[in-house]
């Protein structure tokens, strides 16, 4: 039987690659950069199958110039930002992602960059690094205590409520924001909010944990963040199109937001240079589903989705 034509658009792990190969006719496009609108365009024509990552943009426009070819694309990523969703079913193109692999290494880098920005992670080190640790008082590079403090998250899905365990063993008081309330075993004890903006009053640290969608491009304004407590920590692993840089720039300036951890950014890669003075923000490229186990669990549940596809059943992950 002749194996499905599939098109990755990056480098995924090893494990991954071997198993795609095993079952299909792979062409692997870039190393670490996009696919452009052309090559996707292109792709549509040859392949059966995407497999592409958060970065490669399926607008309408570019879905409209698709050929017949193309019939699921089976997202490497949880967020789906990047695809016009009604465009490729419009196409009877389908679409599936990979949630719950990745909630834990999110989690968990959330927690290093609220670690990290909480106790000057930044500047500690490059002072160590540089040789410029020179003198030492009880009053030297004092930070925020992350135990027992006021966590407010904002989006409780998989990887809100990974990133809620964690904080859990730090014993913080867990406050949410959410389209609606969690059930209680879900809950977990965390304390709902029916507003961002009620939220945002408790939030001694606030981490994002909802998807980009037009309701919350620039969720974090100016407006929101006058309401955060002084000296609040803010942390986003979800998507640099939640947070309006320069009012956390601004907000930065008058103290309202002591230290931001950031893995996303609104230009990316790249991430925005008017950050790059500011030690007391904690940056990372984009690597929250980062981990060796990670990446192979999130190519073989891409994976998963396409072989059921093509035995003609119902992909676990269709959206
Ligand atoms: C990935 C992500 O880095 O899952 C998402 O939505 O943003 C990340 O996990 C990326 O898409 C890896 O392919």
């Amino acid at each position: 039987m002749t194996k499905p034509r599939l098109w990755i658009t990056r480098r995924l792990s090893d494990a991954t690659l071997e198993r795609a190969a095993r079952d299909y006719d792979v062409v692997i496009n870039h190393e670490d950069t996009p696919g452009t609108a052309e090559e996707l365009i292109a792709a549509s024509a040859e392949f059966d199958a995407i497999i592409p990552c958060h970065s490669e943009h399926f607008s309408a426009d570019v879905v409209a110039q698709f050929s017949d070819r193309l019939k699921i694309v089976a997202n490497h990523s949880v967020g789906v930002d990047h695809c016009d969703l009604p465009a490729l079913k419009a196409r009877g193109i389908a679409v599936t992602n990979t949630p719950d692999v990745l909630s834990d290494a999110t989690a968990e880098l959330a927690m290093l960059l609220m670690l990290g920005t909480a106790r000057h992670a930044v500047a500690g080190d490059r002072i160590v690094r540089t040789g410029a640790w020179d003198s030492w008082s009880p009053a030297f590079m004092v930070g925020k205590q992350v135990t027992g403090a006021r966590l407010g998250i904002i989006g409780m899905g998989r990887v809100g409520r990974a990133f809620a365990a964690k904080a859990r063993g730090f014993d913080m008081e867990i406050h949410y924001y959410n389209r609606s309330a969690l059930p209680a075993d879900q809950a977990q004890g965390a304390i709902y909010h029916d507003s961002v903006e009620s939220l945002l009053g408790v939030a001694d640290f606030l981490s994002l944990h909802c998807p980009a969608t037009p309701d919350t491009i620039n969720l974090m304004n100016a407006d929101r963040f006058a309401l955060l407590p002084e000296g609040a920590v803010v942390v986003n692993t979800a998507r640099g199109a939640l947070v309006d840089e320069a009012a956390l720039l601004d907000a930065m300036a008058t103290g309202r937001v002591a230290a931001a951890g950031l893995d996303c950014f609104q230009v990316e890669p790249g991430g925005n240079p008017a950050f790059a003075a500011h030690e007391n923000i904690f940056m990372l490229p984009h690597i929250g589903s980062a981990t060796r186990k990670t990446r192979d669990a999130m190519g073989f549940r891409a994976l998963d989705n396409l072989d059921a596809f093509f035995a003609g059943q119902t992909p676990g992950d269709l959206l």
